[in-house]
């Protein structure tokens, strides 16, 4: 048998997939569906390892579920707008445009490259009018919904570069290009309203039982629903003309250890004291500078300034507490005020150990001695027992926050009650405003007389200027000459186009919606089509995508409901995310970092040493880490491609991990798949050799030829439940299995000089079969086996095989044999026998004999296919 050559065979049956347009789905296709969706990628120029792990598993879900007589729908797509196109547009002067549609270029027929069973027909990307214009047509159906709202955010500004950065283009409270003190400002943007749906987003994950516990999970904390209490402090002076203020707090059982009450910088009370004192003024202009990211705000060192106020605490008329300005209470939660109690809170903790307000623990854990319950450093935030607090002691948490809700629900104070349950959530609105080009224009025309109006669904849409210039700092669309400038729809007096641009995550809030039929013009979506395929049943993607894309997809998919364009709550019925591709690193003796290709590993025993392959030099030998341009250890699929073909790639992605953990990439790996497909490919050269591609089923079958089939029919069974399941390294390991069990039986075959017109059955049978179960993962190769094997038609066309259950039974099993209640023995029998047999075979078993030591059998219970107990 000649070797197999992929560089020969990959593209030659691609295209005759795709001169048969075999993955594409009508929508008129009456079969069953599924819907099977890996996340589409940022045009970035090249595809990565993490991609072809994710596409590579997406299209075994694929082409299973195809010969499992489904209408798959299996599209790809470009997320096509965002930054790093104005950004190629200002270090390379390339129109993001170009740049752009070059890059989708290039990965489309890198994507071609890989085999995958994609549904090209229904490509999109979503910088195209194509696309956004119906992203606009939503957003204002949206805005008539009441979904939509204009109000005023705080952003990064960058002064030098004049622009607003996301939290992750500011470093360490500097522009990432300018290198500038980052300012905080307040600029009017248009927000989607998601928290109208916190209580449903948080409350449909439970019912999402085919996605990740870890990413529910994930979501949960992001929406950070919480029961808690707003209490009313007094305030001892009217000096912020203001005579109280209003916390929440999530431990109202704590209101004993209470050491101070804190304020946000922008709370009101803040701005009334700083009117008249300079000192607080400066202080709440360094507050601004920490920037608007979480993580910046959660490491940035407590500071407070104290306000020379107090507040009255709401159990004690007698007892009054400090009231701060700190830079770590944010206005947009909860009320924008505190009240601390540093022994069970961190934060709070930091702050009054750096302002000497000391603490009084109240909770304590159970059994420990309250006197010598101490806190220093450490804030206590597990469970426990009330202590020093009054009517509350002894109580635990739960029923003392109950208590405290309770009373403060009843004492009233200038007719409204001094407590209030609330639950509160952590998730924000969504904020869409880019002030940027390469995005989805927002359809809104300012006029001063009409306020904000609505392009009219005839202008739409709204498209970019391409004459747009990057040299300018700021938003390019702000500084066109013309593009603003329109008349305004309602009263035709000069008005202005909005300049900002929508985040690119709402245009993949989406997308896998207007897959259901992309060709649509005159609306978003078809109802039909949408109703039809959605949800999406299997929807594959990285982990770091697991909060806000999902989040906001789901609520996409209902606002979509609620203005008629779907008609579903939850996009995504089953999710997965896969691991990451990890890789070695190499370093020189200088410290550079040093690619894999220029490295030679020698191999002794269990020690690996690295050398430079040009010069020889030494090479350490570094962690394995995530593929990263940065530390160099990157593998480019091309490559592997270009020397292994796509198979080999695929095969080695799937073979080595759990697909939710992460894959360590290997040569060895790699050449290990390789070695697979040749001799897959001989095994099945062989048996079209010796059968010539005919074998009847003949009326007996031997030992050696049936246990061959058994050995089929079991593989197939668990690749099938495998895939299922996701789990493709387990499919591989069943096939590895099979390969050897008809290696096996070559091996036996070859003494004899005539096949069994058995073994000429089982062989033909298993070699189908192993084509079969490999051709999701090796789709060319499978292509190429199925030829040779004189198949008809293609085996991306073929039904996937029945496995027979006479032969997935085992035929023996194996009890284990208890006496008086204590194990002696194990008997083996038919699986099939009956309790009579089984007692057969205890009294004929030589172990139970020795341990009755002459005694006799009383009784036998047979607890079928489970244990024998013999009473004696
Ligand atoms: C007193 C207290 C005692 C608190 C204690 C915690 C522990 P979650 O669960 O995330 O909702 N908090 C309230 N508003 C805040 C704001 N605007 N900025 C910063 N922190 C704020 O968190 C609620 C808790 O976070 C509240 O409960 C409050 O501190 C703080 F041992 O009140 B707690
Ligand atoms: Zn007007």
């Amino acid at each position: 048998v000649e070797r197999y050559n992929p560089k020969e065979s990959e593209p030659k049956w691609r295209a005759v997939w795709d001169e048969r347009k075999l993955f594409q789905t009508r929508n008129d296709d009456t079969r069953p569906s599924y819907y099977v969706l890996e996340m589409f990628p940022y045009p970035s120029g090249r595809i990565h390892m993490g991609h072809v792990r994710n596409y590579a598993m997406g299209d075994v879900v694929a082409r299973y579920k195809r010969a499992k007589g489904f209408a798959v729908l299996h599209p790809m797509g470009w997320d096509a707008f965002g930054l790093p196109a104005e950004n190629a547009a200002k270090q390379k002067k390339v129109h993001p445009r170009e740049w752009t549609y070059a890059n989708i270029a290039a990965m489309r027929s890198q994507l071609k490259s890989m085999g995958l069973s994609l549904d090209w027909s229904r490509e999109l990307a979503t910088c195209d009018p194509s696309y956004y214009r119906h992203q606009q047509k939503m957003f204002l159906d949206f805005l008539k919904a009441g979904l939509v709202d204009r109000k005023t955010a705080k952003v990064n500004w960058d002064p030098v570069d004049e622009t607003v950065l996301a939290n992750e283009q500011v470093i360490d409270g500097r522009g990432w290009r300018s290198g500038a003190p980052v300012e905080i400002r307040e600029l009017t943007q248009w927000f989607f309203k998601i928290t109208e749906y916190g209580q449903e987003l948080n409350d449909a994950l439970d019912g999402l039982t085919r996605w990740p516990d870890k990413v529910r999970l994930m979501q949960k904390n992001w929406i950070g629903r919480s029961e808690g209490l707003l209490v009313r402090f007094a305030l001892e002076s009217n000096a912020a003309k203001q005579d109280e203020v209003e916390v929440y707090t999530t431990r109202p059982d704590t209101l004993f250890g209470a050491k101070f009450v804190a304020v946000a910088p922008d709370h009101p009370i803040a701005k009334a004291i700083a009117a008249g004192n300079p000192e607080l003024q400066a202080f709440i202009e360094e507050c601004k500078r920490t920037g608007t990211a979480q993580e910046a705000i959660d490491k940035a060192e407590k500071l407070g300034f104290d306000t020379g106020l107090r507040a009255v605490h709401p159990l004690d008329p007698n007892w009054t507490l400090p009231v701060y300005v700190a830079n770590f209470v944010l206005m947009e939660y909860g009320t924008g005020a505190i009240f601390g109690c540093p022994a069970h809170d961190q934060r709070d903790l930091d702050f009054v150990n750096k302002y000497g307000l000391g603490n009084i623990p109240v909770v304590a854990p159970e059994g420990t001695d309250p006197a010598g319950f101490v806190i220093t450093d450490i804030a206590y935030d597990g469970d426990g027992r009330m202590i020093n607090s009054r009517f509350l002691d002894g109580l635990t948490i739960a029923e003392a926050k109950e208590e405290v809700a309770r009373r403060l629900e009843n004492e009233i104070r200038g007719n409204r009650p001094v407590g209030q349950r609330k639950v509160n959530f952590r998730l924000r609105d969504w904020g869409i405003s880019r002030q940027r080009y390469w995005g989805c224009p927002i359809p809104i025309i300012h006029c001063s007389d009409c306020g904000t109006i609505p392009v009219p669904d005839a202008d739409l849409p709204v498209k970019l200027p391409d004459d747009v210039s990057f040299d300018k700092p700021g938003n390019p669309l702000d500084h066109h000459p013309s593009w603003k400038h329109v008349a305004c729809p309602q009263c035709g007096k000069p008005a202005r186009r909005e300049t900002d641009t929508m985040d690119t995550f709402v245009d993949s809030s989406w997308y896998f919606a207007r897959f259901t039929d992309p060709w649509r013009t005159e609306s978003p979506t078809d109802r039909k089509a949408v109703d039809r395929f959605l949800p999406v049943d299997q929807y594959i993607g990285g982990v770091e995508h697991a909060i806000l894309h999902l989040l906001y997809s789901r609520f996409f998919t209902r606002a979509m409901k609620k203005t008629g364009h779907a008609g579903l709550d939850e996009p995504f019925a089953g999710m997965f995310t896969q691991g990451m591709v990890v890789h070695e690193t190499y370093r020189a003796a200088n410290g550079d970092w040093v690619e894999p290709g220029n490295v030679r590993i020698e191999v002794s025993g269990t020690d690996r040493r690295g050398f430079d392959v040009e010069t020889g030099a030494p090479i350490e030998i570094g962690p394995i880490e995530k593929m990263s341009k940065s530390k160099k250890n990157v593998v480019d699929p091309d490559d592997i491609i270009a020397s292994y073909g796509a198979d080999t790639a695929r095969w080695f992605m799937l073979s080595d991990s759990p697909p939710d953990r992460d894959v360590i990439w290997t040569d060895e790996g790699v050449q290990g798949a390789a070695r697979f497909v040749q001799r897959l490919w001989r095994l099945i050269g062989e048996i079209a050799e010796r059968t010539h591609g005919k074998a009847g089923k003949p009326a007996q079958i031997g030992d050696v030829a049936l246990a061959l089939r058994k050995a089929s029919h079991r593989a197939l069974d668990a690749v099938g439940a495998d895939i299922e399941r996701l789990a493709f390294n387990r499919c591989i390991a069943h096939i590895y299995t099979l390969t050897n069990a008809i290696g096996k039986a070559l091996d036996a075959a070859a003494e004899k000089p005539e096949l069994g017109a058995d073994m000429a059955y089982a062989l033909l049978e298993a070699a189908t079969i192993i084509t079969q179960l490999v051709a999701p993962m090796m789709p060319h190769l499978a292509e190429e086996c199925w030829h040779a094997l004189g198949q008809p038609g293609l085996v991306g066309e073929a039904s996937w095989p029945n496995a027979e259950p006479a032969l997935l039974k085992d035929d023996s099993i194996t009890l284990p044999v208890q006496l008086n209640g204590k194990k002696r023995a194990e008997v083996t029998v038919p699986a099939d026998a009956d309790t009579m047999a089984v007692e057969a075979a205890v009294h004929a078993n030589e172990a139970v004999q020795r341990a009755l030591e002459g005694r006799s059998i009383r009784k036998i219970i047979v607890v079928p296919g489970r244990i024998v107990n013999v009473v004696v």
